[in-house]
């Protein structure tokens, strides 16, 4: 089933039901904010002080990180704007009674060309079933070349933090944002403090271990993954959050940041896409 629904607010969203899960996907920002398997815990994190405000990213599921990563230019704001962006609804089908899948559209625009002076086009495709597979798929309509930075910035819901270990990045080389130095990860990450690491090589699946669950990761168009957590401090001050909400997740970020930044010539397309899919261990 999929639904066209409003929230009190007028905020407009999409609900989509099938044998497998369940999801709800915000026409602003194409912001994909609930993704659950029937009788489980959900596989993304939402924040409970979100705002579901127009122009207000909401703080957890899968923000769209566009056409920037975090403040890598200086004209755009943070992360861009596609993900405060209003989308406009594609196809949608149910392939069958466990998969149902949905595209949304952005497009230029006058409001938009003054903030980012390229003609473009950006599909986003997500397929719910037992697993969820996002594809943004970034198309230069102009006839210059675009140098793009882009990221799926997952709040994954892990029960408690202290639980969580990530596999898949031992010796990958990354760039730690609070301290602005370049470091060699050593085996596993643990979570025990503030973390924004972005890695660099990362070519194979991640994976997200918490008590209950393995939740796989797995990437195409894409060699660079950012791991953050603002643990207490940097929670109490982070809008859309609540003090104690740092203990309930972590982001890792399917991305293109820093020097995996990607050149779409005129014309060209790129496409950045993972799958979440989980295995249960107990
Ligand atoms: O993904 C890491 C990061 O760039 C952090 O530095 C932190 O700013 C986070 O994104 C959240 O950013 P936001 O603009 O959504 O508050």
């Amino acid at each position: 089933m999929i639904t066209l629904k409003k929230l009190e607010n007028g905020f407009e969203y999409i609900e989509v039901e099938n044998q497998s899960a369940h999801a709800k996907i915000a026409l602003q920002g194409a912001h994909i904010f609930h993704f659950a398997r029937h009788h489980e815990r959900p596989i993304l994190w939402l924040s409970q002080k979100s705002d579901f405000k127009k122009g207000v990213a909401i703080r957890g599921g899968v923000p769209i990180c566009w056409p920037a990563f975090a403040k890598s230019n200086p004209d755009l704001p943070q992360h861009g704007f596609a993900r405060t962006a209003m989308w406009t609804l594609g196809e949608c089908q149910e392939i069958d009674a466990h998969t149902t899948e949905i595209t949304l559209i952005l497009r230029h625009n006058q409001e938009r060309l003054k903030l980012w002076h390229y003609k473009f086009e950006l599909c986003l495709s997500i397929t719910i079933s037992d697993q969820l597979t996002m594809a943004l798929k970034t198309t230069n309509l102009d006839t210059r070349a675009m140098k793009l930075t882009q990221a799926l910035h997952s709040y994954f819901d892990v029960g408690a933090i202290s639980d969580v270990r990530i596999k898949g990045l031992d010796q990958k080389p990354y760039h730690d944002s609070l301290k602005d130095q370049e470091k060699v990860q050593e085996g596993d990450l643990f979570i025990t403090k503030e973390v924004d690491v972005i890695y660099q090589k990362v070519d194979k699946r991640i994976q997200l271990i918490t008590k209950d669950s393995i939740l796989n990761i797995d990437n195409s168009g894409s060699s660079s993954l950012v791991v953050w957590n603002p643990w207490r401090e940097k929670c109490k001050h982070t809008s859309g959050m609540s003090e104690g909400d740092y203990l309930q997740f972590v982001c890792i970020e399917s991305a293109n940041a820093r020097e995996d930044f990607r050149i779409i010539p005129p014309g060209g397309t790129h496409i950045l896409s993972a799958t979440i899919s989980k295995h249960r261990i107990i």
